[in-house]
Parts: structure tokens; sequence; C-alpha cells
């Protein structure tokens, strides 16, 4: 295996919305570039990509995968990331590392939600971008209906490159507008075609669509400007050079368009990456120095020590961690030791090795700018930087999103818990958008996600990789308890039983807080009514039985509780009894705060043809939700909503029956609000039952 120069490496992802064909399109990719012999299909379950059992069987994919194919003597790394929104922190971590995004986007359905996501990540992240018009050869597939959503959705700067060569049924090639000629192909997957003039039919619509590439690439550009003014039209050479500058500046988005699954269009996608998408050293090395803040910015080099970034961990049940990184500046070699700056370790690399979906193959070394793995490191993690420990780069780690919505799991049979401990642990290493943990309150195992469908596959690869089978219980909504009303209240614990007493006694104040707060505990005790070393223990007697709530067993939040007065028995006064006391002046305190249950309320946003519009709205007031705005983009509508997350937890099933699969939706955590009074009995009757239940248990 060759190592690549900077120069010749390209790192792309493939991002957009779910089932646009993304991993269809790699797979067309590596079998063209002759990576593989033979054309993998997504329906078939034997893609590069999508390796994991749980992809193959959802036809869906649900962790990026890294492939890489050799196109003109440069080194493509593919990044296959998912479309569903559940998965979409993967896509992220994916665009950390790729110098450029390939956006695909569905020639029928036009721009949908995780398109557009991925977009505005892209746009963070400044990263040039090509936009790909996939599905061509599909029912009701339209260039210029894609191209409008496009515009009208992601950027009026988005410029085609190519025009099919006709559509839905008859699409068979592509007509290339700079190079001014047409490329057949058969339609039976090989990839064959062949180069012509352009057809006669089409001359004048390849002659306009030319003209107006031509126009907007010497619009990005003054100098390029001045030059078309003079001319009337640029050069051969110009508007290559200019598309390739006005691409890599983020100034303008070429399109092209492709069948993946015909394995049409193909090759000149991959001309496209090489010729107008960065490599490595077209973009400057950037990190943070965490001891100061700084920014730190040098241009990439293949000389000094290695310095690299893991972006992602894979979990293997055999192989244990597989660590992926992108070498960001030096050269990584295998069997050498380099340092976790993040963790301050250091790590011992055996193999370095390049992946192939999930085909490893030892390299020597891998130069800047490539993307590769090392197995079995010891301490390392995703969002870690490796390196010299005298350098003070450091990158900043990905932002993973916090998980919304948690599920109960217990093991199928008993004895099984360390083992779901432990794998657990190794799956929460490979997708940080995911947690576990032990409710404190209940005991209960709770694992939280994005959304239903990321916990079952969660519990799926639980079973299939590690063996170990969970019942998945109903999803536990964080309900909180706070208070209405301020109030003083009293607690005092007085025991008299043989030798040694027991006393304790204070005086609080609760008062509410704003929401978001939490809990607030002041000392305002004056002339030692209670000896100071004895308020701690006031305070945490408030702060377990806040904990524990009063209403439903939820933590009590947003609430202030002074202790103001007390008194004390010199000798029978101890920590436990003060702790008691402070307990029992919270419950006394709680019969007249007017306790409440507050809610999470997620900010949702729908997004469907518009045509249901109206049905969906309805819906989401019946769910309580309040309708903050609703925009419509193309033929479709967005419509954005606050509503309760209890209301949320059989949304995806709705949607997707509702609109006949075409809708989607996104959610993520707002606030909390008080539970009207009529709905808290109910809350409070169903905590009361499953607490029953788990005292029992115990
Ligand atoms: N007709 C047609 N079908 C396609 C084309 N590309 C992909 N498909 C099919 O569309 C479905 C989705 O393709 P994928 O490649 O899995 O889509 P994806 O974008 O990777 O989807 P996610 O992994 O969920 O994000 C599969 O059934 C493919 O066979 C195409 O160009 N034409
Ligand atoms: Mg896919």
């Amino acid at each position: 295996m060759k190592v690549y120069d900077a120069a010749n490496i390209r790192n792309v992802a493939l991002v957009g919305h779910s089932a646009s064909g993304k991993t269809q399109l790699a797979s067309a990719a590596l079998f063209d570039a002759g990576t593989v012999n033979r054309f993998g299909k997504v329906d078939e379950g034997t893609t590069i990509t999508d390796f994991d059992e749980e992809e193959i069987s959802r036809k869906h994919t649900l962790s990026a995968g890294l492939a890489y194919a050799e196109w003109n003597k440069t080194k493509i790394n593919l990044i296959d990331t998912p479309g569903m929104a559940n998965f979409l922190a993967d896509a992220h971590a994916a665009l950390r590392v790729s110098d450029a995004a390939i956006v695909v986007v569905d020639a029928v359905s036009g721009v949908q939600v995780q398109t557009e996501k991925n977009w505005q990540a892209a746009d963070v992240l400044g990263l040039p971008r090509v936009v790909v018009v996939n599905r061509i050869d599909r029912e009701r597939a339209s260039l210029e209906r894609t191209l409008a959503s496009v515009r009208a959705t992601l950027s009026r700067t988005v410029i085609p490159v190519q025009l099919p060569i006709g559509e839905e049924k008859q699409f068979r090639g592509v007509v290339d507008l700079v190079a001014q000629k047409a490329y057949v192909y058969q339609t039976d997957g090989s990839g064959k075609f062949e180069e012509s003039a352009i057809p006669g039919d089409m001359a004048g619509a390849a002659q306009a669509a030319r003209e107006a590439l031509i126009e907007m690439v010497a619009e990005a550009d003054e100098s390029l400007m001045e030059k078309f003014f003079e001319a009337g039209t640029l050069t051969q050479e110009q508007l290559v050079s200019g598309l390739r500058s006005a691409t890599i500046a983020g100034k303008l988005f070429p399109l092209f368009c492709t069948s993946s699954s015909l394995n049409l269009g193909v090759q000149p996608l991959l001309d496209a990456i090489i010729a107008y998408l960065p490599s490595p050293a077209d973009r400057p090395v950037k990190g943070i120095n965490p001891k100061t803040g700084e920014e730190i910015e040098r241009p990439l080099s293949e000389n000094g020590p290695p310095l690299a970034f893991v972006w992602k961990t894979i979990a293997d049940p055999f192989a244990g961690r597989i660590t992926l990184f992108r070498v960001m500046s030096g050269t990584l070699k295998a069997d050498s030791t380099v340092h976790n700056k993040t963790r301050d370790v250091a790590e011992r690399l055996g193999h370095v090795v390049l992946m192939q979906g999930k085909t490893q193959t030892n390299v020597p070394e891998l130069k800047a700018g490539d993307l590769g793995a090392v197995p079995k490191l010891k301490d390392t993690l995703t969002n870690d930087t490796l390196g010299d420990k005298a350098d003070p780069l450091v990158f900043p780690a990905t932002k993973f999103p916090e998980p919304v919505l948690s599920y109960a799991i217990e093991p199928k049979s008993r004895g099984d818990e360390d083992k779901i401990n432990q794998s657990m642990h190794r799956l929460e290493e490979e997708d940080p958008s995911i947690s576990y943990s032990r409710d404190p309150q209940t005991k209960e195992l709770l694992l939280s996600g994005q959304g239903q469908l990321h916990i079952e596959v969660t519990v799926a690869k639980l079973k299939r990789r590690f063996g170990v089978d969970v019942n998945l219980k109903p999803p536990r909504i964080p309900y909180r308890e706070t208070i209405k009303a301020s109030t003083e209240a009293h607690g005092r614990h007085k025991k008299q039983t043989g030798g040694h007493g027991q006393f304790g006694d204070c005086k609080i104040r609760v008062e509410p807080l704003p929401r978001g707060t939490d809990f607030e505990f002041v000392d305002d005790i004056f002339g030692g009514a209670i000896p100071r070393q004895f308020v701690p223990a006031v305070e945490k007697g408030i702060q377990d039985a806040r904990t524990r709530g009063y209403l439903a067993g939820y933590p009590m939040v947003d609430f202030r509780v002074t202790v103001f007065d007390g008194s004390y028995h010199d000798v029978d006064s101890n920590e436990l009894s003060f702790k008691l006391a402070g307990s029992l002046a919270f419950k006394d305190a709680m019969t007249r705060a007017r306790p409440t249950i507050l809610e999470p309320i997620m900010n949702v946003e729908v997004y469907a043809p518009s045509d249901f519009a109206g049905d969906l709205m309805g819906d989401l007031n019946s769910r309580r939700g309040r309708i903050g705005g609703m925009d419509t983009r193309g033929a479709t509508t967005v419509i954005k909503a606050q509503v309760p997350m209890s209301e949320m937890l059989t949304y995806e099933q709705h949607l997707t029956s509702a609109t006949g699969a075409r809708g989607s939706y996104h959610m993520e955590y707002s606030h909390y609000e008080e539970v009207p009074a009529m709905l808290q009995g109910k809350i409070i009757a169903a905590s009361k039952a499953e607490r029953g239940v788990a005292v029992e248990a115990e």
C-alpha cells in the first residue's frame, strides 16, 4: 500500500438526508475506482461502508464508515455518514476530519431536514461542498425542481456543472458543461460509458447552462469579472481554475447528477472531487492552546512530530477498541509512542491501519492529511489529540448532542448485570450521544439516547456484539418538582432512649426561584442558635429530602432554603439529629409551599410536504403543543412548536403513518414547565405504583 502526500489526498464526507443514496454512491465509487471488484448494493447488504450487522439488516447507515479509493493517483478518503436524525452526531464528527462535504440530495424529494442540518454543520466548519442530485432514474425525479429546492434552502450559489441526459426511466448519462462533452452510460451497473458530443436536442440547454456557470464563476472573483467583461466569456483555463478557487472558498457549490444504484455519473464526480475540492495541504491546521485558550493556526506540514485528532472509536468485541484519526501534521508511524495530550498519558501505537469499511490493512506510516486507524489503544477516546508533549496545540472536541430520551433496561437473565455494565461502557465510547447510568431513585438501569430508534439500535448492538439480552421498559420522563409559595417551617427531632438522647431542631424559610436555578441553601443563623458544625447536617437532610421529592418522587428544584433559627442540646445534639430535623422541616414546609410537578418541554421542528401541514398542526395542538411558527421552503413546510416530552414519545410512529413516511422531525430539550393541574394526579399515581414495585423488589 502506497503512502500518499497531502496534495494527493482528498478527504470527503458524504452527508445528506436518509435514503438519498450516500452509501450506494460510496459503493459505486469504490467499484468504479477498482478498489473492489464487486458492485455492492445496500439492498443486498453488500456495501463496504454499511458493514455492521445492524446496518445491513436495517438498510440504513447507523455509524460513519470510512473507505478509500485511488483515482488518478489520488487517494480519496470517503466517509459515509448516517442521514437519520437519531444518528446525526456521527455525521458531524465525520465533517470535523473532512476537507469538503458531498451533499447528496434525492432528485425526487429535494432537500430534506437532515440535508439542511448537515449543510449548516458544514457552514459552521467552513467546509467547501458539492451537491450531488442522486436517484435521477426514479419516477418523478427532476433536476429543475431539485435545483429550485436546493437554491431555496441551502444556497443561491449552487450551480450545475452537469445536466442529466434524460430523467426518470430515460436517465442515461450526463453532459459535462466544463468539458462540453456527453457521457452516455450502460445501465447494467457496470459503470461503462461512452464519451460523445453533446446530443443535438440538448445543445441549446447546455449552452445556456454553461453561460450561467461561467457568469457565476466570474462573479465570484473580481479579476475574473474584469476579464469576463473584456472578453464576454472566460477561457477554459480561467473557468476551471476559477471554479476550483470559488468552490474551495465556499462561494460556489458545484452540482452533479448521478444514479448510484445504476452506477451512472459516478466517475465524473470522482474527477470533480480531485479537480475542484481542496487537498489537506490547501487548508490550515487549526487548534487551540488549552492553557491560554488562544487559537493556533499553522500550515500543514509533513515534517516534524506527528499530530493526530481522534474522531471516532469503534467497539469491537474481539479486536477491542479501534481508534479512527486524522493525521493533522507530521507522519504517524507504526511501532511508535505518541503522547495523548488530552489525557496526558503516553500511548504505544502497534499497528497503523487503513480502514476499508471493516477491513484493516497495515501500513508503515500515514502522512499529514490522511485518515486511518489504530487498534487496541489503551486510554485514547474520541475527541483526543495525539502528538508531541511539547506542542501546545490541541484540537477542540466535537460537541455531541445531549440525550433527549431515556429508557429503563433490565437484564433478561439474572447475573447479566456486570456484563451489561461493561458492554454499555464500550458502546458509550463508540457513541458519545448515548448515556448509561443507574437511576439513583429507582435503581433502574437507564439508557438515554437521541430517540427511540437510537435506543433500539443500541440494545440490538448490545445483543449482537456482546451477547447480552435486555428488556426495554417504557421511557421515563424526567419530571421534576418545585414549589409555588414561600413559607416558614419547623423541624424537630427528639428521642430519649435510655442513655444518650438525640436532639436537633431547625427553622427554615423556603422560597421559589426562577426556572433553571436548581437549588440554593442559605445559612442565616445568628448567635449560635444552631452550632456551626451542625448547619451542614441540616443542609444534608434537606438535600436528601429534596432529591427524593415530595409529590411523586422526582427531585425538587428551583427553590431556596434559608435556615434562620433552631435550638440544640449540649449533650444530645449530633449530626444525625440535625439531618433528621432538616428533613422534617422540609416535609413540614411542603405542606404549605404549594408543591407542583414540572415537565420537560421540547423544541420540535417538523418537516413535511405542505399538504400535510394542517393535519400535523392539529395533531401537535392535541399533544399540548404550542405552534411557534410555520415556514414554507419549496414544497416543504416546516412547523416549529414547543411540545411536552411526554406527548412526543409516540410521535415518530404517528408522523410516519400520517405522511406515508414523507415527514421527518427533529427535537431537542428546551426547558421545564409546570404540568397542568388536571394531569398531575395521573403522574403521581403512576409514580407511586412504580415505586411501590421497586420497593417490593428490593
Ligand atoms: N432508484 C434508485 N435507487 C437508489 C439510488 N441510490 C440509492 N438507491 C436506493 O435507495 C435506498 C437508500 O440508499 P442508501 O445508499 O442506503 O441511502 P443513504 O443515503 O445511505 O441512507 P442512510 O444510510 O439512511 O442515510 C436503497 O434502497 C438504494 O438501493 C439511485 O440512484 N436510484
Ligand atoms: Mg447510508
